[in-house]
C-alpha cells in the first residue's frame, strides 16, 4: 500500500499546480479524524484545498461537484465508483470500505482491501499518506489512533498499527472497556453509559457501593483514574461489575484494551475522545468536531459543551427506558419512548441497551421516539448472533407503507404516528411467530 500511497502524493503534487483540491470525508469519528489528519498534512504540504464533511454519498450529490476540483475521498467512495465514472475530472480515494464496483480510469484508489494490505481505518490510511509525506507528520498519530477506535477495529490489530501507536506514544493497557479511564473512576462509572451498568450509572450510591465491594479506596480525598488501577484492583472492580449482570454471559465485550494518547499535552483515553468527536458530529457541528482535532481551543471548549450536553440526554434516557414500562416478550424488548426520547438519540440507546449485559444473546431491541409527526423506529440484536432484525421490521413496514434501512443487526424506519398501535400490534406477533420456528 505504501508504493501506492507514494505515486498517490506525486500524482496529487503535481494537479495540484494545475486544478484546486477538494477533499471530502465521512461524518463519523474515523472521517472527522481523517480529515484531520488529512488537511493537516495537505497545510504543511504548502497545498491549498477546500474541505467538507458530509453524512453519505449519492448520484445528485457526486453529481453537483465541479469537474474543475481534483477530487479527494476520506473514508467513504468506495461503494459510489459508477457515479465517480462520470466525472471528469481526476478522484482520489483513502478508504477503507468494500469495493463492489469496477474501478475505473479516473478513479486512484487506495484501500488495504485493494492493496491486500494490513487493515486499517480511514484515519490510518490518511495517517500512512501523512507520514509518507513527511515523518514530521508523525504527530498526528494519536488521531489515527481514535479514529481506529471510532471504527471499533481495536480488537484485532494489524501489525501497521504496532507502528502508528508507537508513533503515537500511545500507553495500552488490558483493563475493563470503561471511559474515560483518564478520570476519577467514581465519576467514570457514575456517568458510564456504555457499558450501562444497572444501579449504578446514574446513581451515586450505587457507585459508592460499588467500589467499597471492589476495595477500592479513595487516596488524598480522591478515586484513582481506571488506567492507575493495579492488577489486583481492576480485577476486584471487573469481579464487583459482573456480580451486577448475575445469570448472564458476563464477560461479553467488557474486557479488552485502553488506549492512552497524549492529545494537546493531556493524556486522554481514545474511547473517550472519539464518543466525543462522534456526539458533536451527530448533533449536526461536525465542523466544531474537526475544529476539536486540529486543536482549536474555541472548538475544544464548543465540543466539550456539546458533549456533555449530549451525555446528560442519554443518561436522562437510558434512566428513562431502566424506569419506564416496557413491552417484553420471551426474546425481545419493545420500548416505546414517544416523547420522552429524542428521535436523534433513539439509535444510539438501542444500541446502548443491545450491549448492555441486562439481556442475553439474541434479544431483539425495537426502540420508538416520536419525530413530528412521525416516529422512528431503530431495531437492535443483542449479541452477534440471532434474526435478522431489518427483516423483522419490514414484514410489518410492508403493510403500514415505509422504507426500511440498515444492516442485519441493525436497522430502522419512520412510520406515521396514525400507525403506532397497529405497528405495536404487528409487531409483536412477528415476533412471536419468529419464535415459534428454528432458528
Ligand atoms: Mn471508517
Amino acid at each position: 500500500m505504501l508504493e501506492k500511497i507514494k505515486s498517490a502524493i506525486e500524482r496529487i503534487d503535481q494537479l495540484s499546480k494545475v486544478k484546486s483540491l477538494r477533499v471530502i470525508s465521512h461524518f463519523d469519528t474515523d472521517g472527522i479524524t481523517s480529515a484531520a489528519i488529512f488537511s493537516r498534512a495537505l497545510h504543511r504540504w504548502g497545498k491549498k484545498f477546500s474541505l467538507e464533511v458530509v453524512k453519505g454519498l449519492d448520484e445528485n450529490y457526486i453529481a453537483n461537484l465541479s469537474e474543475k476540483e481534483v477530487l479527494i475521498f476520506l473514508d467513504l467512495a468506495s461503494g459510489s465508483l459508477d457515479h465517480l465514472k462520470k466525472k471528469n475530472t481526476e478522484v482520489f480515494i483513502f478508504d477503507h470500505h468494500e469495493i463492489i464496483q469496477e474501478i475505473p480510469e479516473n478513479v486512484f484508489m487506495v484501500n488495504p482491501l485493494l492493496q491486500k494490505g494490513d487493515m486499517v481505518s480511514g484515519a490510518g490510511v490518511s495517517y500512512l499518506f501523512a507520514k509518507t509525506l513527511s515523518v514530521a507528520n508523525r504527530d498526528l498519530a494519536g488521531l489515527a489512533i481514535i479514529g481506529m477506535v471510532g471504527d471499533l477495529l481495536e480488537k484485532e490489530l494489524s501489525k501497521t498499527y504496532d507502528e502508528i501507536l508507537k508513533d503515537a506514544e500511545c500507553v495500552v493497557k488490558k483493563g475493563l472497556l470503561l471511559y474515560p479511564s483518564t478520570r476519577p473512576l467514581d465519576r467514570a462509572l457514575e456517568y458510564s453509559s456504555n457499558p450501562y451498568i444497572p444501579g449504578v450509572t446514574g446513581s451515586h450510591k450505587g457507585v459508592m457501593e460499588l467500589l467499597k465491594d471492589a476495595n477500592i479506596e479513595r487516596k488524598d480525598g480522591k478515586f484513582k483514574a481506571l488506567y492507575e488501577l493495579t492488577e489486583e484492583e481492576m480485577r476486584a472492580l471487573i469481579t464487583a461489575i459482573m456480580l451486577k449482570f448475575a445469570g448472564e454471559d458476563k464477560t461479553r465485550g467488557f474486557i479488552g484494551n485502553l488506549y492512552l494518547v497524549k492529545l494537546f499535552n493531556k493524556l486522554e483515553d481514545a474511547r473517550e475522545i472519539s464518543a466525543l468527536i462522534n456526539a458533536c458530529s451527530r448533533m449536526g457541528y461536525s465542523d466544531i468536531a474537526l475544529g476539536f482535532c486540529l486543536g482549536n481551543k474555541k472548538s475544544k471548549e464548543e465540543a466539550e459543551r456539546i458533549y456533555i450536553e449530549y451525555k446528560q440526554h442519554l443518561m436522562y434516557a437510558l434512566k428513562y427506558v431502566e424506569e419506564s414500562e416496557k413491552i417484553l416478550g420471551n426474546n425481545y424488548l419493545i420500548i416505546n419512548a414517544r416523547n420522552n426520547i429524542k428521535d436523534t438519540i433513539i439509535g444510539t440507546v438501542a444500541s446502548i441497551i443491545s450491549h448492555s449485559p441486562v439481556y442475553s444473546e439474541g434479544t431483539i431491541i425495537i426502540a420508538l421516539a416520536y419525530n413530528e409527526d412521525k416516529i422512528k423506529v431503530s431495531a437492535r440484536i443483542s449479541g452477534r448472533e440471532g434474526r435478522n432484525v431489518r427483516e423483522v421490521l419490514n414484514k410489518v413496514v410492508i403493510q403500514l407503507g415505509g422504507e426500511v434501512g440498515g444492516h442485519p443487526n441493525a436497522a430502522g424506519c419512520l412510520i406515521s404516528k396514525e400507525h403506532e398501535t397497529v405497528f405495536i400490534e404487528e409487531l409483536k406477533k412477528v415476533l412471536d411467530v419468529g419464535l415459534m420456528k428454528v432458528q
